[in-house]
């Protein structure tokens, strides 16, 4: 039996639902409507309604596959969130989200909720690669083919730019506000990035909606931070012994959960403050610190950790040498941080290690390990970049890198295949067949891949070496010995 609205109040008791009227006005539309949504926004407009505001229902949007909808719309929007951690297991009925539309199958109904007047509020979270920017520039790929269509049929757009414009464009014509566009991805300034992708596309349609969408319309960035792994089979299944019903879209999560909000907003704004979330005027330094501190560490866990034969960030963490490789993550960006006052770095990296040490979560490498070419830059790169310029090297971050570059080959130490899920995985894939068995000639043929590496990296002989030595090293003894023998060189200051 399906979790459903008129099956709630048969629920065992113990498990908190929502009592708000469902009936209440869309006044959100989110397009991705992942897993993460479901665990982390969601459950913040669930409370805010909880706590009597109203408008503030979800209107969701699959921008591919219809699966979140046939999850979804059998049970009314209605789902569970799980919470897995030290103090055991706690669920929730989400009611926040009222339906899920396919943008593939009907992109004039995405248009018109998003051009709806009770909408003030269009959230995103459609991955690294969902933006179509190029991810060392940060401009629109105006030649990817999803932009290319979308210029050509602007009426039925499949982007994420395509779809922005032509809602704001029907808002305008319309005579209303536009919408706030609130970026929950993990890239540095989303709010800047969305804002430059959407008026490009805007520059290349119609120049005087450009200028419109530029003087009205807010793109405020934020950081989002729960650890969400993706729900599996089981998953599903033991929540139906347990509870006595089905629920296809439950997610499982951690207790922790961080946004952080920049206070800009074009109409009017939910309460957000009352809900635990943090509304600021910077957003950029808890979002260097997340991507640095916490990503950083995840990607890094991920490609050694699944090289060495691990399935979960848990059990990595509790292989020889894997914590203090994290730490040595941690030493090498904390002085790349600029961080807010009252920010305890000491305190966030033992969370932290708490956090990816949970057994419950059963979080996958393979997931993180996903659109690696999307993540290096911000995650890693960035702050290689900043200590290459103060004269510092970076051993942890070096073998990182190298271990992305060893997972991209595709066959896992034991020779068995596995999928490599990048969008740039047939240029990597390429690459490193010109380069051969050579370690220094792969890392010359993905570091000249410009998207990821922009043309700086290659041209420093210090970080070709470093990265040479540490994929030789990941060839030669296989990435569990590698990080169980620690890193060569300890980190020096000043150590070119
Ligand atoms: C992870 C993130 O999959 C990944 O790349 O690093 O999804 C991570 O779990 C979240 O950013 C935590 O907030």
């Amino acid at each position: 039996m399906r979790l459903q609205a008129d099956r709630i109040a048969d629920l065992p008791t113990g498990i908190a639902r929502p009592t708000y009227d469902r009936s209440q006005p869309v006044g959100i539309v989110h397009l991705g409507l992942g897993a993460f949504h479901r665990a982390h926004q969601a459950v913040c407009f669930d409370a805010l309604m909880a706590a009597g505001e109203t408008g503030w229902m979800i209107c969701g949007a699959s921008l591919r596959s219809p699966r979140v909808a046939g999850q979804l719309n059998p049970q009314d929007g209605l789902y569970t969130c799980q919470i897995r951690d030290a103090d055991g297991e706690r669920r929730q009925i989400i009611g926040a989200i009222r339906d899920v539309l396919v943008a593939p199958d009907d992109p004039a109904a995405l248009v018109a909720a998003m051009a709806h007047p009770d909408t003030a509020l269009v959230t995103l979270t459609v991955t690294e690669k969902g933006y179509l920017l190029d991810p060392q520039s940060g401009a629109l790929m105006l030649e990817a083919p999803e932009i290319r269509a979308d210029l050509a049929d602007s009426a039925r757009p499949c982007s994420v730019p395509g779809l922005l414009v032509a809602a704001l464009a029907a808002r305008r014509m319309a005579g209303l506000p536009p919408f706030t566009t609130l970026s929950c991805d993990n890239i540095p300034d989303n709010g800047r990035r969305t804002r430059q992708a959407v008026l490009a596309f805007a520059h290349a349609l119609d120049p005087d909606l450009a200028g419109w969408i530029e003087t009205e319309a807010a793109f405020p960035s934020s950081m989002v931070d729960r650890i969400v792994p993706a729900t599996t089979a089981a998953d599903i299944d033991a929540l139906e012994a347990s509870l006595g019903y089905r629920d296809e879209a439950m997610v499982k999560t951690e207790g922790f959960t961080q946004w952080v909000v920049e206070d800009w907003f074009s109409d009017r704004r939910p309460p957000l403050e009352t809900v635990g979330v943090e509304m600021t005027d910077d957003v950029a330094a808890w979002e260097r610190i997340k991507l640095r501190l916490l990503n950083g560490s995840h990607s890094t866990l991920a490609y050694l950790g699944a090289l060495a034969g691990h399935r979960f960030v848990h059990e990595a963490m509790a292989a020889p040498g894997f914590d203090a490789l994290v730490n040595a993550i941690w030493d090498e960006a904390q002085p790349t941080l600029d961080a807010p006052a009252g920010f305890d770095a000491a305190a966030y990296r033992a969370a932290l290690v708490q956090r990816f040490a949970n057994p419950a979560l059963e979080h996958s490498l393979v997931q993180i390990a996903m659109d690696g070419s999307q993540k290096l830059p911000q995650r890693l790169l960035a702050t290689l970049r900043d200590r290459l310029a103060v004269g510092l090297a970076s051993p942890a971050i070096c073998l990182a890198i190298a271990a992305w570059m060893r997972w991209q080959t595709g066959v896992d130490e034991q020779g068995r295949a596995y999928d490599v899920d990048d969008p740039l995985a047939d240029r990597t894939r390429d690459a490193l067949a010109r380069a051969g068995a050579d370690p220094a000639a792969q890392v010359q043929a993905l570091l000249a891949i410009e998207p990821v590496f922009g043309r700086d990296l290659a041209r420093r002989p210090d970080v070709v070496a470093a990265l040479t030595d540490a994929l030789a090293g990941l060839l030669d003894r296989g990435a569990a010995r590698c990080v169980a023998a620690g890193l060569a060189r300890p980190v020096q200051p000043a150590d070119a």
